[in-house]
């Protein structure tokens, strides 16, 4: 396929790049970190979305060497702001079974200097589903090194709360198909409000993801949601103009 062939050459010359969006504390309205969303500069097509080459990356196992690069990327681009913002990284179920991330994460950590404290790592249920000893040893060694580790998209997918309890995450993420409408909708509300609930009991912070209108943003803090994402604070933007963004929150 040409679009195969064609990632595979943008892999190899280094021309993929994270564009980063702000999570913001929805109590102070503060930036708290960014999320790293890849993207794809093509030279006829424009700025292709991951949604268009993340699939083919993972059915050809491209996404090893993309999730490496990303994470690296963005350890090095987190290292240059300041120390209070974190950065997260969106890691594939596949990157877990292929290879070992404990030792990709610590030569990240290493190469860029970020402290594992400043690093998020987003999964998805997919992955904890799979029940497998080995992910699970590998989650808890990253907790331990000081590494966040985010539940991403909850709600889609298989959900089983089972898991919430054989692993401890520090941030669980409502996928933004329960934000759309929740000023109107009351299902939408009632389902935000037992996630927000139930992130309070565990211990976790719960951040809304695709917050796009600020009656969206009223509904969130009235139910004491921490956390939001969305267009309504920001797109996701390119490194450059991320120290811009810090500055213009002071
Ligand atoms: O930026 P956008 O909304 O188009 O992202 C679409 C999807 O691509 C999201 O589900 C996101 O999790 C995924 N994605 C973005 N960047 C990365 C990445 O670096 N690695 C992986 N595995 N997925 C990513
Ligand atoms: O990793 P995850 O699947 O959550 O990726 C987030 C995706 O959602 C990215 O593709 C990002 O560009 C997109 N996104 C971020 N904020 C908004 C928003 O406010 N509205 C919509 N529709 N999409 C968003
Ligand atoms: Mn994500
Ligand atoms: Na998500």
């Amino acid at each position: 396929r040409k679009t195969e062939i064609e990632l595979r050459d943008a892999i190899q010359r280094d021309v993929l790049r994270p564009h980063y969006q702000p999570l913001i504390d929805l109590s102070t309205g503060h930036i708290t970190g960014f999320e790293a969303l890849v993207r794809w500069p093509h030279p006829e097509r424009g700025m292709i979305p991951p949604s268009e080459f993340i699939p083919i990356a993972e059915e050809t196992g491209l996404i090893s060497a993309l999730g490496r690069s990303m994470l690296r990327q963005a350890c090095s681009d987190a290292a240059k702001w300041p120390d209070e913002v974190r950065v997260a990284v969106n890691m594939s179920p596949l990157q877990f079974r292929v290879g070992n991330v404990l030792s990709l994460v610590m030569d990240a950590l290493k190469q860029s200097g970020l402290s594992p404290s400043r690093l998020e790592l987003e999964i998805t249920e997919t992955l904890v589903l799979e029940k497998s000893g080995q992910v699970l040893a590998t989650l808890h060694a990253l907790r331990a090194l000081g590494v966040r580790i985010s539940m991403d998209d909850f709600g889609t997918g298989y959900s089983s709360l089972s898991y919430l309890r054989s692993f401890p995450f520090d941030k669980i993420k409502i996928d933004q198909s329960f934000i759309r409408d929740l000023a109107a909708n009351r299902e939408a509300q009632a389902i935000v409000r037992s996630i927000v609930s139930l992130g309070k009991g565990l211990g976790v912070i719960i951040t809304a993801e695709g917050v796009e209108t600020e009656a969206e943003l009223r509904c969130l803090r009235a139910e004491g949601c921490h956390e939001g994402q969305g267009y309504l604070f920001s797109r996701p933007r390119p490194n450059v103009d991320i120290v811009g963004l810090l500055q213009a929150q002071k």
